[in-house]
């Protein structure tokens, strides 16, 4: 619902000073109060409108959103003094994630570290690869045999008793931020397991936690919705639905079986997952990933995917942290179509988020050796409002779909069906002369949709290069692993380093022997920390420790390149449609070639940064290039022109 603006600025005064008095009483012992006044009264007419968009048909509209204030005051109340420092400190430096020496790092506690207290012990090797944000996946309490690796949550405040406790994520976080690390969670807010509290009781019959979910007497609404719903596992979890044989209810499921969608029409629902928002981020949190945004909204009739409601309720989610916790940052988790996936990103919704978009291109460009795709993608998608970031990623836990739009791939003349289809042949190493060992994900016939899995090395060719033993092919899988990371290390935005890819890790196929992780191919690349080749990073010279120089090499000169910082990236076009080219900041060249041939550009075409003697330098190899009528770029190569 949307609200004459003169009216609501009028109902949001009003409203706010009819719920002032318990705010005061309730806050009226504690040091900020003044502070927690100030940024209430500056945010609550953001918060009033969202809110009310949500719920103002809703007949207890009003009784609920001043329990949701009540709720955020006694958040405000519980904030250490230290998350205080920080989120004054934050404000101050708004643009901190902008940072050229933001490098992000992504993995799982227990296959990385074992439990909390083994990742405290990676610290050091954190700060030697230049980490300073580390996401650890989803670590909460979740059902003992299949739990989508965490993504189906038990409860949001408790740990689970493998990894540790509460008090060990609260000091991991401190000594983390102590070594210039930042902490990123996982928010699932779309769905909890069916073995949380809410969901126990639901399925005990309690009306109240039943409104928790989406729940139905009969197949009558899930035969409505479903025939809009994209299925988004359909091979392992079909169809939206799942019936409860002990409550005689159809249950709306996205995602597997065991993961229940929140109800966010009913408030609620807001409220109560505001709180376990607010109390992650007061565990030290410093940015929440969050988890499928784009499903968090139902409605007959459409695909239920990115309605003006989601972004409404992360829009109000916001509005509540700049109040009681400003230093935490949302981060975006929409793998849908370039547009949708840009419509989360805004400083007052999601202030980072990922990029498939670049993603899928880098592997497109790998497979296919040409650049113009990408290049009219990227010209077209990249650009962001300001106080935002992209995360760039090669790839992540989850599947590789392709998820370039069909429009940006008529416009070069490419068929994205036809095209979909050859990049699957290509990375599932079906298609001739491919260098990629992935795995297909969630074929499904009737769409003939499918996506790939495998980790970095296997699918840029080192785990076909290294069987095969030819020296040639292990250095050409070595440069696309590196090339791909070298464009993420310097286009702007926060680059993210999926924890392994640096050592070029390579397919674990243990997973087939797990029979809970066996139908989920997803696990095919996520492997565990390998002791003897994280050792052999730094002595030997085989592909890990090639892969392992080159990569931090990058992150250390990109960390010494102010220009590297902010987002400001123009793409531009050489002529050579093996080469992807752009200026960051009006000052670095980046110049990369996506053909195992050297290629030859034009030096006239080369953006010159008054450079009087013809001579350009290049960041990586700290070698002055001499330019003549043409440049020439080495196979799978990049230069950082300055
Ligand atoms: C996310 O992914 C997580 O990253 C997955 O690991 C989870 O399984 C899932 O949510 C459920 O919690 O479809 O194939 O547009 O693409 O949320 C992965 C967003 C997924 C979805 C994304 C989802």
């Amino acid at each position: 619902m949307h609200y004459d603006s003169q009216w609501l600025h009028e109902q949001s005064v009003i409203t706010l000073e009819r719920i002032l008095p318990a705010i005061l009483d309730l806050t009226q012992s504690d040091p900020d109060q003044a502070l927690f006044l100030e940024r209430l009264r500056n945010h609550f007419p953001v918060l009033f409108e969202y809110y009310l968009n949500l719920y103002g048909e809703h007949y207890d509209c009003h009784f609920h959103l001043e329990a949701t204030v009540g709720s955020l005051a006694q958040a405000f109340l519980q904030r250490p003094s230290e998350l205080r420092q920080l989120d004054r400190h934050r404000q101050q430096n708004e643009d901190w994630f902008q940072s050229q020496k933001m490098v992000g790092a992504v993995c799982y506690v227990d296959l990385y570290a074992n439990d909390l207290a083994g990742i405290q012990q990676k610290i050091p090797y954190f700060n030697e690869l230049g980490v300073t944000y580390l996401h650890l996946m989803p670590l909460f309490d979740a059902p003992e045999l299949n739990s989508d690796g965490g993504y189906a949550v038990s409860s949001f405040r408790k740990v689970n008793p493998k990894l540790g406790d509460m008090n060990d994520l609260r000091v991991l976080t401190t000594q983390l931020r102590e070594h210039g690390i930042s902490l990123v969670l996982d928010f699932v807010f779309n769905h909890t397991a069916d073995e949380h509290e809410w969901a126990k009781k639901a399925l005990q019959g309690e009306k109240q936690y039943q409104s928790y979910y989406l729940m139905f007497d009969d197949r009558g609404k899930p035969d409505e919705y479903e025939p809009f719903l994209r299925e988004i596992f359909p091979d392992q979890a079909p169809g939206s639905f799942t019936f409860r044989p002990e409550i005689n209810k159809w249950v709306w499921t996205t995602f597997n079986t065991f993961q229940w969608d929140l109800n966010y029409s009913n408030p609620e629902v807001f409220r109560v997952m505001l709180e376990e928002m607010l109390y992650l981020a007061n565990q030290g949190a410093e940015i929440l990933r969050l988890d499928a945004v784009p499903f968090v909204w139902k409605q007959v009739g459409t695909t239920c995917e990115n309605l003006p409601e989601a972004h409404w309720i992360i829009r109000a989610f916001n509005a509540f942290v700049q109040i009681a916790c400003p230093a935490l940052l949302f981060k975006s988790e929409a793998i849908v179509h370039p547009r949708d996936v840009r419509s989360y990103i805004d400083p007052s919704e999601c202030q980072i988020s990922y990029n498939p978009i670049l993603m899928t291109h880098l592997w497109d460009a790998l497979a296919t050796r040409e650049t113009f795709f990408m290049r009219h993608a990227m010209s077209r998608r990249f650009s962001m409002p300001e106080n935002t970031a992209w995360i760039n990623y090669v790839r992540s836990h989850d599947d590789i779909g392709w998820g370039f739009a069909d429009e940006d791939a008529s416009e070069v003349g490419i068929n994205g069906f036809d095209h979909r289809r050859f990049l699957n042949s290509f990375y599932t190493g079906d298609f001739p002369t491919s260098f990629a060992k992935g795995h297909p994900f969630n074929y499904n016939p009737r769409t003939q949709d499918m996506r790939i899995v495998g980790t970095t090395a296997s699918l840029a060719g080192l785990e076909q290069a290294l069987a095969t033993k030819d020296p040639l092919a292990v250095e050409m899988a070595v440069r696309r692993i590196v090339l791909i990371y070298s464009v993420v290390f310097s286009i702007g935005g926060i680059p993210l380093i999926y924890l392994g890819d640096e050592l070029g890790t390579l397919n674990d196929y243990s997973y087939l022997d797990d029979s809970q992780k066996s139908p989920d191919s997803r696990w095919l690349h996520r492997p565990s920390f390998d002791q003897q080749q994280f050792q052999q990073r730094n002595l030997s010279t085989d592909a890990t420790s090639a892969v392992f120089r080159r990569i931090t090499h990058l992150i250390s000169v990109r960390k010494a390149q102010p220009a590297f910082a902010g987002m400001s990236t123009e793409f531009f076009d050489l002529g050579n449609n093996h080469i992807f080219s752009y200026v960051r900041s009006g000052t670095i060249t980046v110049l990369t070639n996506f053909s195992e041939f050297p290629q030859q550009i034009d030096s006239q075409l080369l953006p010159k940064f008054g450079s009087p003697d013809g001579k350009l330098f290049d960041l990586i190899s700290q070698q002055h290039l001499m330019i003549g009528s043409t440049l020439e770029i080495p196979p799978l190569s990049v230069f950082w022109l300055s």
